[in-house]
């Protein structure tokens, strides 16, 4: 807890550091009510910080000093300074050692930073400042040192032992204790230390590299796990293939472990050697985890991996360039994803997803650039802007440079800085030195915040067949960022004829024409681009694959979507064409309803998705994105001010409508692919994913539907289906209908038999939490008083107050402001055991500034209660200062 108003900490300020650590001699003795941590540290001044001996400051926070020595002299009370964060002394030469011991209580740790317990296991999380809890440090990325580490514990309750690296020893003590010493050759900073002790199992597999040589894969988890882990090995063994193959990149020790974990803060930590999961990121089986989960696991897996490069071997110099390892890594596990999986659909998952949740950021009291200038708690800034907007400028250089330029680039960033912890501008002066081109523009997109808008117009000259398109490109402003300058936005495009045909592309100037797609570079604040040959008015088909993060704007009439949905040669664009065409068509629903006219849908969208559906050579993953309606939480984002019963009342009247006008087709392409599910064993491939989305649609449309015969096929899914996928889809549509009996009864077997599952609990809590029919707080508060619920696991606050607060906006912003008062007491009482996590709850009230006058009063009215409340999280206290600013 903060004894003072936390500092800002500002990327301008940063210097080297005095010191440098070369050797880190680390032991544990791990007892139930401490543990006692001998830190020996072989350093010497940085000869790149000057001249002179300054003082020298090791972080420290929450550790109980026992004793300290400076070259085997021990230190008294005079000779050193300590505060509740540092510990000072004073160096005599320029290389020394020195040795500590500290007692820490793990035990009690409900932070889940540092060293902690999960259930009956000892584990760490120390990225990014938790390695500060453990010992006292240079806890900083840029100091990087090797590793050696010895772990002692009672051998009966702890037989595995770990730690970063390769085994080297172990032994048996007398008194029913053993040991064991791990040792990583490769330097690295203290966020990437890790141990875990405890009871577990694991499966085990190995991988031949490229150059051959063969590495142990070690899964570990508690033992009633053992048999939920060969989707994880599997996801694991393709990663490192991939890695071989799209970037040139081996794994280097000879040994990979991962852990899972049940109390985790976020999704993983890729620690050297030693992965840490979150048990519902490793985790998989038919019949309890849901493809979406097996997804997961999947890009969680390759993701945790990649940083092996992408992080460790090449590491951030300071917390600024967070990105530097997450947006790079984030669109490396992506790509991975496209590979393993359908292209078309991740892109569309991760373009809806980064639309409606990092566009709200961005646009929020919490907005900040790619790389921050300033922080108070770098917690805080684990945000979807440093890894989903972090990942799509990565994803506009490959665009810019194209794929092979690309690649020379990530090799020469990885072989001139491997070993080094370095900066955003140096992966970027890498690919320009790699391309030979000039990204001094294109690095706005790491300094300025916001997301830009690009509006378009189009111009055609029958006469001189000449047809011109107007970018304007603008910026909104953002905290502290009153004036933006011009990105460079790439734009990938091509043109339609009225058959649907894709036009040879020419712009003046060029000698002929070259391809029928291609990315026009945007980069300043007005540009015409002018195509010539142009034999007919086309229809410009804009921003293909989501090619730039941006809010483009293009005057489309409905029948034009309606064609570009039919003929786009763009996957990506025929589905953005049928969500540009629901957003208007619910757009004027939501202003129907508001002018308290009666609703009136627009059947051309009823029209397009029974083209869709009709369609049987579409990718089944298609349909079903095509289907789905833009989320509520999107058509809130797009809004100038939300009105979130009338953005409900009007979507729900859309997907009533689209179940009465479709209920045939969407009942015989249910039975179809229900029929297929139950004569083919589950497997989780792309073809069976994409056939259980859409049957899970078509489901919740049919049950819009209210008869009797959808209800019979409801249940039947839900009490037969093999595997969790359909059954938790069924179970959702239920708790959705207003069949109260077949939903109590479904919720009651569902927990009867799976309640000591903890990951499948999560689920069942998930889908009452986000259920939007009246009564929702009141169905949120009972269940936080069921006994598979704490408030101290992460899962499972996510799963019900996260839940309840991000997807279930008519309860949560119930007009009497209760939903609101629910959940800043949560984050008070969250905020003395979990600040992190705390302050992640905290996120829908900060976009208070959304909504009508009423909620905006009570919305803030809570911030204020909060910040009131008592002795608060420097997390807890940066998110509110910043939203009530
Ligand atoms: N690097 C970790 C995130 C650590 C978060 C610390 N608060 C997981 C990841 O992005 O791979
Ligand atoms: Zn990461």
């Amino acid at each position: 807890m903060r004894s003072e108003q936390p500092q800002t900490i500002h990327l301008k300020d940063y210097r080297a550091p005095d010191y440098l650590i070369d050797e880190t001699h680390l032991t544990f003795e791990l007892f139930e009510d401490h543990t006692l941590v001998h830190a020996q540290l072989v350093m010497r001044r940085n000869p790149a910080a000057g001249d002179g001996l300054p003082p020298l400051v090791l972080d420290g926070q929450q550790l109980e000093l026992l004793d300290l020595h400076l070259d085997d002299v021990p230190l008294a009370a005079g000779d050193y300074q300590l505060t509740d964060s540092h510990l000072s002394l004073q160096p005599t030469q320029a290389r020394f050692v020195i040795d500590s011991t500290v007692r820490i209580h793990p035990e009690s740790n409900t932070a889940l930073e540092g060293l902690y317990k999960s259930g009956g296991m000892f584990c760490t999380q120390c990225e990014a400042e938790g390695f500060r809890k453990i010992t006292f440090y240079l806890d900083r990325p840029d100091v990087m040192s090797v590793f050696t580490t010895t772990l002692s514990a009672d051998k009966q309750a702890y037989p595995i032992l770990l730690s970063n690296g390769n085994p080297i020893a172990s032994g048996e003590e007398e008194d029913g204790r053993h040991w064991a010493t791990w040792q990583d050759p490769f330097k690295k900073p203290a966020y990437l230390f890790a141990l875990v002790a405890g009871d577990l199992w694991c499966i085990e597999d190995s991988f031949r590299t490229l150059s051959g040589r063969d590495v142990a894969l070690r899964i570990y988890v508690e033992p009633e796990n053992i048999g939920k882990l060969q989707h994880a090995m599997d996801s694991l063994k393709k990663s490192m293939k991939w890695d071989e193959e799209v970037y040139g990149r081996e794994y280097d020790l000879d040994i990979f472990m991962i852990v899972a974990v049940n109390d985790f803060n976020m999704g993983a930590m890729e620690n050297k050697g030693l992965n840490i999961f979150n048990s519902s990121c490793v985790l998989a089986h038919p019949d309890t985890a849901t493809d979406a989960a097996h997804q997961r696991v999947e890009a969680v897996v390759a993701h945790e991996y990649f940083h092996n490069w992408s992080g460790n071997r090449v590491t951030c110099r300071d917390w600024f360039q967070l990105s530097l390892k997450e947006g790079f890594t984030v669109f490396r596990d992506a790509e991975f994803s496209a590979d393993m999986n359908s292209r078309t659909v991740k892109r569309i998952e991760d373009v809806a997803f980064l639309r409606t949740h990092q566009f709200a950021e961005d646009a929020g009291p919490m907005a900040h650039p790619v790389r921050p200038d300033s922080y108070m708690e770098i917690s805080n800034f684990y945000t979807l802007t440093i890894y989903e907007k972090g990942a799509e400028v990565l994803r506009m250089i490959h665009t810019l440079l194209g794929a092979e330029a690309f690649r020379k680039g990530s090799d020469l960033y990885f072989e001139r800085h491997d070993g080094q912890a370095v900066t955003c501008d140096d992966f970027v002066q890498a690919m320009e030195d790699a391309s030979g081109q000039d990204l001094t523009q294109f690095k706005r997109w790491y300094t300025q915040s916001g997301t830009p808008r690009l509006a378009v117009e189009d111009c055609y000259d029958a006469h001189a067949k000449t047809y011109t398109l107007t970018f304007r490109q603008s910026c909104p402003a953002t905290p502290g960022q009153e004036r933006k300058e011009p990105f460079v936005i790439p734009v990938a495009m091509g043109l339609l004829d009225s058959h649907g045909r894709e036009l040879p592309l020419r712009l003046a100037g060029e000698a002929e024409t070259a391809g029928t797609s291609r990315v026009l570079a945007v980069t300043e604040a007005v540009q015409s681009f002018t195509f010539v040959e142009v034999p007919v008015q086309p229809l410009p088909s804009l921003l293909r694959g989501f090619s730039a993060p941006v809010k483009l704007h293009y005057p489309y009439g409905r029948d034009q979507l309606m064609f570009l949905m039919q003929h786009d040669s763009d996957g990506f664009n025929r589905w953005e064409a049928g969500q540009q065409l629901a957003v208007q068509v619910l757009q004027a629903l939501v202003e129907q309803q508001q002018r308290g006219e009666p609703l009136h849908l627009d059947g051309r969208l009823i029209e397009a998705l029974r083209a869709v559906l009709a369609d049987e050579t579409l990718d089944q993953a298609m349909v079903a994105e095509m289907l789905s309606l833009p989320a509520e939480a999107y058509l809130a984002e797009l809004s100038e001010m939300a009105d979130v019963d009338a953005i409900h009342i009007a979507r729900e009247f859309a997907r009533e409508a689209i179940a009465r006008e479709l209920f045939d087709l969407l009942w015989a392409r249910y039975q179809r692919c229900r029929e297929a599910s139950r004569s083919t064993p589950y497997a989780a491939d792309a073809a069976q994913i994409a056939r259980r989305s859409l049957q899970n649609i078509a489901l919740s449309y049919l049950m819009l539907a209210r008869s009797e015969e959808a209800l019979d096929v409801c249940v039947e899914q839900f009490e037969h289906a093999d595997n969790m996928t359909e059954r938790l889809a069924a179970l959702a549509v239920l708790v959705n209908s207003p069949f109260d009996a077949d939903k109590a009864n479904a919720l009651a077997k569902f927990a009867e038999h799976f309640k000591d599952d903890a990951l499948v609990m999560d689920q069942w809590f998930a889908v009452q939490a986000a259920c939007s029919l009246p009564g929702g707080l009141e169905r949120v508060q009972a269940l936080m008083h069921h006994g598979a619920f704490t408030l101290k696991n992460p899962n499972k606050v996510r799963a019900l107050i996260g839940a309840f607060a991000n997807q279930n906006h008519v309860n949560f912003h119930r007009i009497d402001g209760a939903g609101y008062r629910f959940l800043a007491d949560q984050v008070i009482a969250l905020n003395a055991l979990n600040p992190q996590i705390a302050s992640r709850q905290l996120t829908p009230l900060t976009r208070w500034r959304k909504f009508d006058q009423t909620r905006q009063v009570l919305m803030r009215a809570e911030l204020e209660r909060i910040l009131a409340s008592g002795e608060l999280s420097g997390d807890v206290y940066e998110v509110l200062s910043k939203s009530l600013a």
